[in-house]
């Protein structure tokens, strides 16, 4: 957004609104600055307004975040789909879906686990091997947008699977998954994901301790302390393909706490990476062996441990060789790592949960769901308790925990069950409220440019509806965090749309941050899984590099380079060698070329599609009744999809897309003759 449009839309916020007819002249004035074009010509907006019973704030509202047909958001919000396995692309402001990217979980347009060798391949080699069956489904929690010099680059998208310790990349040239891995020694993930500046590695951390050192994987509960143990992993990013490099990645072992949400030091806090805990009691439940369930126990300390890893040390430390290899991934043992000086604690309040990074890397704000007050420790004394060997004591393992009053800087009151942090680089905090469901919007100190008479203040609060688990300002947790806007992530939406019987949908909420007060300005419900957290990059960043259709015809979709088995039109052929016949299938408007497959009942039959169109939006699709396959191919993409001939009988496969004038004509015929 321009600075004249932001200004323009601070002005229009901020000015009271009473009455309709006072917002005629102020609404054009905003449309006009808005969108650039002169004094809209109609006089009856007042009327529009009053004819739908919308009141001036609402009427308002709906012109702040108007995008008039055919012209683009600002913004777009990649939101995980939580239970739904995918990824959703949002346009801000408008909040218009855009995308769905499926990730771990099939999907039929796309052809997404139907039929396409690739995603079959992808959806297989992100399941456990020890498995059968590919895992068809995953939780989708934490996007991590790639990064440089600590801003979102918009190259690659990482994702992980909160169910199945799972993390997979989106390549944001075509939007497409790329891979999924299984991460070794990691039995689930929660929201411990995030980019280090450069994207060198894209950190994980476990959510529940696994007896990982046990060779069948099992261990008695009682054995809680002895064998069970997290992880925190640092998986090494290919920079031009985005892909992770097994053996260049590294984990370091940590004590059975539950190690959850995570972000990345940044500027003056880079090299470091922060880790939550909870459950620092090692409580196991047990609530039919006379135990105090779980919860119960794991809320007993006042305090838990704020985890701070020196990467740049434990690189160095793996470089040397003091690791150990265990099931094909290098592992720093939690020893080493105190040996070392890689890891320290530092006390939060129990129970805490988000744990964000100010964009000049200086705060480390913790929230606490159980504490009113957001705790925030500067990296500058962690930095000198660590020097200092400033302890208050060690944990169980060994580990040093800096003195609290040592690396402590503020604390804020900002209401009731804090949970995430998001910033807007003018100075400005933005915290999530589950209980009391509202946002809190206070002061950074002095490093982050506020004056110290300003510092550390509450300065405002908007309800939100309802119970807020994660909130994403632009670019809100890099050093390029802006004022614009904030997306209410809500869990609850009660009665605010049209029922739609008993799962009721969540609740995106817009809020409007330009100016000094926040301001509600869009619902958008959500019916899909329960969206979990969410990044919001301009789409200045993005506009450069998305590609409308393949650059090159025939290119394969996940090399990117161009497919061995493309074909021309006039090299459109069938060869047939035996065991295997080979289809070099042209697709375009509005035939396959062949269209006449002839095949013996226990052949493989190989269709190497593609699409040899360059037109946007010239997508074809490739079904065969019979044989469970669907395929999608975009302009310009290669892709093979692979049958057994197992089924006698006269198929007639055909595009699903609607593609052109003569699209129902767009079909052929799979003979599969008695063998
Ligand atoms: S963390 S509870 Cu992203 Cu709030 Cu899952
Ligand atoms: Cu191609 Cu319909």
């Amino acid at each position: 957004m321009t600075e004249e449009a932001v200004e323009g839309r601070r002005k229009w916020l901020s000015t009271p609104v009473l009455i309709l007819a006072v917002i005629v002249g102020l609404v054009l004035g905003v449309v006009g600055a808005r969108f650039g074009f002169g004094v809209a010509t109609g006089g009856n907006l007042a009327a529009v307004a009053s004819e739908r019973g919308l009141s001036g704030e609402q009427a308002e509202a709906a012109l702040a975040t108007f995008v008039p047909p055919g012209e683009h958001d600002e913004y777009l919000l990649f939101a995980s789909g939580g239970h739904s396995g995918q990824m959703h692309v949002i346009g801000v402001p408008s909040m218009r879906l855009l995308k769905t990217i499926p990730v771990f979980a099939p999907d039929a347009w796309s052809g997404y686990g139907f039929g396409a060798d690739w995603t079959m391949e992808l959806l297989e080699h992100g399941s456990d091997p020890a498995k059968n069956d590919p895992l068809l489904w995953g939780d989708t929690h934490h996007p991590a947008l790639s990064e440089t010099d600590g801003d979102y680059d918009g190259r690659f998208l990482y994702i992980n699977d909160r169910a199945n310790g799972r993390i997979a990349l989106v390549d944001l040239r075509d939007f497409k998954t790329r891979e999924i891995y299984d991460i070794p020694n990691l039995q689930t993930s929660h929201g411990g994901v995030f980019a280090t500046p450069n994207t060198e590695y894209v950190h994980i951390s476990a959510k529940t301790p696994s007896p990982l050192w046990e060779p069948d994987g099992f261990a008695e509960l009682d054995e809680y302390e002895e064998k069970f143990r997290g992880m925190s992993t640092f998986l090494s990013v290919d920079q031009d393909t985005g892909h992770f490099i097994a053996d260049e990645s590294f984990q370091i072992e940590l004590p059975p706490y539950n190690q959850d949400l995570a972000d990345a030091g940044k500027l003056a806090s880079d090299g470091y990476a922060f880790i939550n805990s909870y459950n620092t009691e090692m409580a196991t439940g047990g609530i039919l062996e006379g135990e105090p369930p779980l919860e119960t126990g794991a809320v007993a300390a006042d305090f838990d441990y704020l985890h701070i890893i020196d990467w740049h040390k434990a690189e160095q430390v793996v470089a040397e060789g003091k690791y150990v290899e265990h099931n094909g991934m290098r592992v720093i043992t939690l020893d080493t790592a105190i040996e070392e000086g890689l890891l320290h604690f530092a006390p939060e309040p129990r129970n805490p949960h988000g744990v964000d990074i100010s964009p000049d890397g200086n705060y480390i704000v913790v929230s606490g769901k159980l504490d009113p007050n957001t705790t925030i420790y500067s990296i500058e004394r962690i930095e000198r308790a660590i020097a200092e060997q400033d302890f208050e004591g060690h944990d169980p393992f060994g580990v040093p925990i800096l003195t609290f009053d040592s690396v402590v800087e503020a604390q804020v009151e900002v209401g009731g069950g804090p949970l995430h942090t998001q910033f807007d680089g003018d100075g400005h905090a933005y915290t999530s409220l589950f209980v009391e469901s509202a946002v809190a919007k206070w002061t950074l100190g002095p490093e982050a440019g506020v004056s110290e008479g300003d510092a550390w203040e509450l300065l405002d609060k908007i309800p939100v509806h309802y119970n807020i688990g994660h909130l994403a300002t632009s670019h809100g947790d890099t050093v390029g965090a802006t004022r614009d806007w904030l997306v209410a992530m809500n869990k609850w939406s009660v009665d605010r749309h049209t029922p739609v019987g008993t799962l009721h949908p969540q609740n995106f909420q817009l809020i409007d941050v330009s100016g000094d007060e926040m301001r509600l300005v869009r619902d958008m419900p959500i019916g899909f899984g329960e969206p979990h957290y969410a990044q919001m990059i301009s789409v200045d960043v993005l506009e450069n590099q998305v590609w409308a259709t393949y650059p090159e015809v025939g290119m394969d979709t996940l090399t990117k380079e161009l497919s061995p088995v493309a074909t021309t039109y006039e090299d459109a052929r069938i060869e047939d060698n035996g065991d295997v016949v080979d289809v070099y299938m042209a697709v375009l408007r509005s035939h396959f070329k062949p269209d006449v497959v002839r095949v013996r009942e226990g052949q493989t039959v190989n269709f190497h599609l593609t699409n040899i169109e360059t037109a946007q939006d010239a997508t074809h699709g490739f079904a065969i009744p019979g044989y469970n396959a669907q395929a999608s191919l975009d302009p310009g993409e290669t892709l093979t999809v692979t049958i057994d001939a197992d089924r006698t009988g006269s198929w007639g496969f055909y595009c699903t897309e609607f593609c052109s004038a003569l699209h129902l004509e767009m079909q052929g015929w799979l003979l599969v003759e008695p063998g």
